[in-house]
């Protein structure tokens, strides 16, 4: 270690913490430290190496490192870099939509639909079109639950059905007809080529169409779900990674309660 090194003391660093100029925290405040991985397509080397130094330059990094790459295929170089990041951002300007509602436990929202609805409600979930992930749809339903809260499946103020995946929507309302459903529950995993929003919209389309959509609460998640994108596509309201049932059924009651005034 060199003896400049060796001598720098907590003081030789910056300390600042300003909310309005935050970036990248590595060892020390503002040291812009970035981790980041990309493909190009072009063969590894240190042409390729190169390559991918400048690119990260031309994306606001300073001192770019590749720490790994690797030819994934013929003509496709894998990269794993360092750089310190030279932007900020104002994080007291933020200001991102969230669901409106108070987030209960399983308890309180059971005795809430017990004193102020008197019935269960009937509610339908599914991860529709062409998309195969039950997981996340699961982890709200499902009896036993995920992360140890227990799913809708599990409350008494719910009757919970869940049709699994790949349902197309014409059959998701079909079911919500014949079931006189309260509230339908749509998860979205993949977004590749954003199909998730021609399939989230060609739902709601089908509800207005069907003269359905004002009479449910039409909710929707998966990881690339958030509310505002939700709202934007005509739902009730979009739930998105590290959701689970509390938040979804909490919101559920009181939107119906809420409507029924
Ligand atoms: C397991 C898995 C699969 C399994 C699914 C098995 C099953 N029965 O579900 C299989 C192997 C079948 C699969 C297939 C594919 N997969 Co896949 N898969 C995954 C994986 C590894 C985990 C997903 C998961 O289970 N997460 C756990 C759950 C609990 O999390 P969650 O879904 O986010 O759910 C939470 C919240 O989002 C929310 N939530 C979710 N839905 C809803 C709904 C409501 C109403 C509410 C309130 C909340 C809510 O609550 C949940 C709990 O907090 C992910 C990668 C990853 N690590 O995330 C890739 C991933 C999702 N898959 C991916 C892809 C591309 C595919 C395929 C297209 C691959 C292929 N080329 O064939 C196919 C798709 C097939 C199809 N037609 O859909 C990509 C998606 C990329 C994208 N953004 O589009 C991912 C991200 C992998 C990747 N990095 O590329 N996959």
């Amino acid at each position: 270690m060199s003896e400049g090194l060796y001598n720098m003391k907590a003081r030789d660093f910056d300390t600042t913490h300003d909310l309005k100029n935050i970036k990248p925290y590595g060892d020390t405040m503002n040291d812009g430290k970035t981790q980041l991985s990309f493909t190009l397509p072009v063969p590894a080397g240190n042409e390729a190496i190169e390559a991918a130094k400048l690119l990260m330059k031309k994306m606001g990094f300073e001192n770019p490192q590749v720490v790994f790459y690797k030819e994934l295929t013929k003509g496709f170089t894998f990269f794993n870099c360092y750089g310190s990041c030279t932007h900020s951002v104002d994080f007291t300007s933020i200001h991102v939509p969230k669901v409106e509602s108070t987030t209960w436990d399983m308890q309180q929202t059971d005795e809430y639909i017990r004193e102020n609805i008197g019935r269960k409600l009937v509610v339908i979930g599914a991860s529709t079109g062409t998309d195969a992930h039950t997981v996340g749809i699961d982890a709200i339903m499902n009896m036993k639950g995920f992360a140890g809260h227990y799913g809708l499946e599990r409350y008494e103020g719910f009757e919970a059905i869940n049709l699994g995946s790949q349902v197309p929507n014409d059959e998701f309302i079909a079911k919500a007809i014949e079931l006189n459903a309260d509230a339908l529950l749509v998860s979205q995993t993949v977004t590749q080529k954003d199909v998730h929003i021609k399939n989230l919209v060609e739902l709601v389309e089908m509800l207005e169409a069907e003269g359905l959509r004002s009479k449910v609460i039409l909710c929707c998640g998966g990881p690339r779900i958030s509310h505002e994108l939700a709202k934007e596509l005509g739902y009730d309201a979009g739930f998105g990674l590290n959701s689970y049932a509390d938040d979804v059924a909490s919101f559920i009651a009181q939107e119906f309660v809420s409507r029924n005034r």
